[in-house]
């Protein structure tokens, strides 16, 4: 039983690395670990909102009612921890990040943003990287609602950068013109971070 599971393991892993899509120094897995630091907040749908703000020329506040009223989609992703796990073909289902943008007219010298989160939570991404089609705020994941620990009700899913930026518990972004780096990327952890360059730390 053991044994079968970790051929298949295998078996899957050696496809993923032929196919291009195990990026070099992960493995994959079949569980879906949960990573975060702090604890898994309560979700209020009457308090939560959702901020834009920073280099905009008006700032906007989403209610729960109102986030969940923006055009979405479905991705199939991968899903790349710098601590070396990588999940594949994840079903996400969210608004992208270039619909809630159109919500605001973004200042010309804006090239990054933060990304915010509950208990002061942050990742920086580029602008670019967060209008890719395939960046969006996920609320669902596999056709179920994000479990609690995965970042319900609300997350960030940048699936071509390691997953610490695939922000948890989202509530809001901030418009900036440089890097300024996020908790990890404050932390030691690369600026830009492609799992496929292996950016895991500032040095490397
Ligand atoms: N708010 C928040 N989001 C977060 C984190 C966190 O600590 N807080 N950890 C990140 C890290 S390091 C990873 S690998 C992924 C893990 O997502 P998962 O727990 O759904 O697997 O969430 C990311 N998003
Ligand atoms: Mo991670």
């Amino acid at each position: 039983m053991i044994f079968g599971e970790i051929t298949e393991r295998k078996k899957l892993e050696r496809e993923m690395r032929e196919a291009g899509r195990l990026p070099p120094g992960q493995s994959l897995t079949l569980k879906w670990p949960v990573l975060h630091v702090g604890s898994v907040p309560r979700f209020d749908p009457a308090k939560w909102d959702f901020q834009i703000k920073g280099l905009v020329e008006q700032p906007v506040r989403l209610t729960w009612d109102e986030f969940t009223r923006l055009p979405m989609k479905e991705i199939t992703a991968d899903m790349h921890c710098v601590t070396r796990w990588s999940r594949f073909d994840v079903r996400w289902e969210g608004v992208p990040f270039s619909e809630v943008a159109k919500l605001v007219r973004i200042k010309p010298e804006a090239k990054h943003a933060m990304i915010l989160a509950e208990q002061g939570y942050t990742s920086n991404v580029p602008i670019e990287d967060l209008m890719r089609p395939t960046t969006l705020f996920a609320l669902k994941h596999n056709d179920e609602p994000l479990p609690a620990d995965h970042g319900y009700p609300l997350r960030l899913v940048v699936p071509h950068l390691y997953a610490w930026k695939s922000v948890k518990w989202v509530r809001g972004v901030e418009f900036m013109a440089g890097a300024t780096p996020g908790f990890w990327e404050d932390g030691g952890y690369h600026i830009y971070g492609d799992p496929f360059k292996e950016q895991r730390f500032s040095t490397d």
